[in-house]
């Protein structure tokens, strides 16, 4: 009902924002409240009202579908999950290191074997070439003739001694053998004039020439087994032919 009453004032005031005195003097005629010739100026606006309720939902939009974006970032680890259900059991395997090394060591035991047999079959070709009898020296020598430090080396080297005749069938043997001149196993490098075997102990036997030992000359400690199976003092310098003498 005041909305009735204030319309046409309103109206009025909107029409004389014109500045036009005609226009004016014509709106004088409905408008009461309007005063002429002065200007209309327009009010400051007023406070934004409250939001409204929120509208309902729209409708897609008709538009293309966008390109697909690219993958995210990579997600945290996991945690170990449980131990899984026992397998199957396997094929049979191969031979073990056992079976090998066993094969190997039935070889080596035959090859043993087969050299104990050679080698028995060889020290019985060599006891008959040398007339060697059981429990009995037997001699050997190379036919080189060397100092008696080299002869002592030597049969030692060979697992033997030089030659020591112990006894006259010992002596007999020895010079039988020997083509030259024998060194044997006795010296009196320890004290001048008092002979001893080179393996320990005082003599035992000898079979000295007439006049000897007589130490000639610098000095003479070695003994040497002369072709005619008697003995004489020589120089351990001297040259003479290595006998070893090895037990049965
Ligand atoms: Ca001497
Ligand atoms: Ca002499």
């Amino acid at each position: 009902m005041l909305l009735f009453l204030w319309l046409p004032v309103l109206l009025c005031m909107v029409r004389s924002c014109c500045s036009e005195t005609k226009a004016c003097e014509e709106a004088h005629k409905a408008c009461s409240v309007i005063t002429c010739n002065v200007p209309v100026t327009n009010g400051t606006p007023g406070r934004d009202g409250r939001d409204g309720p929120k509208g309902e939902k729209g409708d897609p939009g008709q538009g293309l579908r966008g390109l697909q974006g690219p993958p995210g970032k990579l997600g945290p680890p996991g945690k170990t999950g449980g131990s899984g259900p026992a397998g199957s059991k396997g094929q049979k395997g191969e031979r073990g290191d056992s079976s090998v090394a066993e094969s190997k060591m039935a070889n080596l035991e035959r090859e043993i074997r087969e050299l104990k047999s050679e080698l028995d079959r060889i020290k019985k070709l060599q006891d008959f070439s040398l007339g060697k009898k059981s429990g009995k020296k037997f001699y050997v020598t190379n036919g080189e003739k060397m100092t008696f430090v080299k002869v002592k080396a030597l049969c030692t080297e060979l697992g033997g001694t030089v030659a020591t005749p112990r006894n006259a069938e010992e002596n007999k043997a020895i010079q039988e053998m020997a083509s030259d001149s024998v060194f044997l196993g006795i010296t009196d490098e320890v004290t001048e004039g008092q002979f001893m075997y080179v393996t320990g102990g005082r003599l035992a036997y000898s079979n000295w020439k007439s006049n000897e030992p007589n130490d000639y000359g610098k000095g003479e400690d070695c003994v040497i087994l002369k072709t005619s199976g008697l003995w004489n003092d020589l120089s351990c310098t001297a040259t003479c032919l290595a006998v070893c003498e090895f037990s049965a």
